[in-house]
């Protein structure tokens, strides 16, 4: 089996965690490459819920995890979550997670920087998680950020020091805020590091090797790819490319070594936070699909905003992404409705779009154009092969399948691992 990327191919939320724990079973290593704690990935296993948001999914089960240089790690968050887990019965070793070197660390005024912003936006509030994401990715690639391999060289830290605080001082004066503590900084810096250096290896070279064993890997992306940073709802979006090309360049392997990109899509819209949405639905269909689908963030517990299945993103995603095939999932929230509207294009300003263009006053001002497709009755719900599916949800995922042009290769149909449908 080829080593697969997942990536979400919407606003994130598409039920990732699941599919991932699906295919991790199969896989011997699960790595993520971008984001930080600002991903939230609900796995249900047996009576258990596991809620993570930094660790790669497969530390649930037991499966070698490996956060990849293209995150960005909140060292107390990542003490926090691996410490919940363990209240579950997961233990995580070193054994079970490593840790790249060389991954930007985000420090407790990323958090605050990214907060105090938010507060001033008014309007122009990306709702952000606050978790100092994208704060910290500024950082990185402004070759100013503290990096995990910095954590065994506090005492040589000086410099690097000097060019961050300068930064980050004249920002925090413009917010009323106090210049950052330097000592206070370096202490907390060396009582967290003595958590983290375990975990800590050279990523690139260990997944080199394990690739050149034949191990597969399996690439567990964040968000979605309307959050990418090129490629989604500028500026309503989060600070990392999203897209499967960041497999490679957010773990240190080389492209080839991504053999299938499976797209998550939900088979209708949700998105959390601010930004362009043409389907959502302000209605009591949209609050219909939010009720029936349990739509709230894992992380943040925030509602998530609905609408229905927008194949012009879609289709887009699929595209920027590579994707091979898709998983459509949660369509068992769709069961019962008398007529299930898919968006196949947009108009504005009397002109038809294909695609969804990139300018952030068109995205906001498009109009969806629907087919309506006649919906079932039956429940889709647990479903576990394609003969349990009603005729009409089955002529809905071919339809998307068209629209999107990109094969559907599974459905899923609860949060249970087992309620997944292999269609070819
Ligand atoms: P940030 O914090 O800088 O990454 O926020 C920027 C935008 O990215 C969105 N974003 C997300 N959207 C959906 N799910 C995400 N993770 C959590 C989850 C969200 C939660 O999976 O449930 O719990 O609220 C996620 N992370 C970032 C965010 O809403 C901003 O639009
Ligand atoms: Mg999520």
């Amino acid at each position: 089996m080829a080593n697969v990327a997942v990536i979400g191919a919407q606003w994130g939320d598409e039920g990732k965690g699941k599919i991932v724990d699906w295919l991790a079973e199969r896989a011997d290593m699960v790595v993520r490459f971008q984001g930080g704690h600002n991903a939230g990935h609900t796995l249900v296993v047996g009576d258990t819920t596991y809620k993570l948001s930094l660790l790669p999914s497969g530390i649930v089960r037991g499966t070698p995890s490996v956060i990849g240089n293209g995150v960005v790690l909140d060292p107390w968050a990542l003490k926090a979550e691996i410490g919940r887990l363990r209240e579950q019965g997961v233990d995580v070793t070193p054994d079970t997670l490593m840790i790249a070197e060389n991954c930007a660390l985000i420090l407790p005024f990323h958090r605050d920087l990214d907060g105090l912003r938010e507060d001033a936006s008014g309007q122009g509030k990306i709702g952000t998680t606050r978790r100092g994401i994208g704060p910290a990715y500024e950082d990185k690639v402004g070759r100013r950020a503290i990096r995990v391999c910095d954590l065994a060289h506090l005492d040589d830290l000086g410099p690097q020091l000097d060019r961050l605080t300068a930064h980050h001082d004249a920002l925090r004066a413009g917010f009323g805020e106090s210049p950052i503590d330097r000592d206070a900084l370096i202490a907390e810096l060396r009582e967290i590091a003595g958590f983290v250096l375990p975990f800590a290896q050279p990523v690139w070279r260990n997944l080199n090797e394990a690739r050149s064993r034949g191990r597969r890997i399996l690439f567990e992306g964040a968000q979605g790819v309307l959050l990418d940073i090129d490629h989604g709802t500028y500026p309503f979006v989060t600070s990392s490319n999203t897209i499967a090309g960041t497999a490679a360049g957010g773990s240190g392997l080389g492209p080839s070594a991504v053999g299938f990109v499976l797209g998550i899509a939900k088979a209708y819209t949700t998105r959390v936070g601010s930004g362009p949405f043409p389907t959502e639905l302000n209605d009591d269909t949209g609050q219909r699909l939010g009720e029936r689908g349990h739509e709230f963030g894992t992380v943040t517990g925030r509602k998530r905003r609905c609408g229905w299945f927008d194949s012009v993103l879609v289709r887009q995603s699929v595209a920027v992404s590579g994707v091979t095939g898709i998983a459509l999932t949660k369509l068992d929230v769709l069961d019962g409705f008398d007529a299930v509207k898919i968006c196949t294009g947009y108009r504005l300003n009397g002109q038809d779009y294909d695609y969804f263009p990139a300018h952030a006053a068109d995205q906001a001002g498009v109009e969806p154009v629907y087919e309506e497709i006649e919906g079932w009755s039956e429940s889709t719900a647990g479903a576990r092969s394609w003969a349990d599916l009603p005729a009409q949800a089955i002529k809905y995922i071919r339809r998307v399948e068209e629209l999107i042009q990109c094969p559907v290769a599974l459905v899923s149909t609860s949060p249970e691992r087992e309620d997944t449908i292999l269609v070819r």
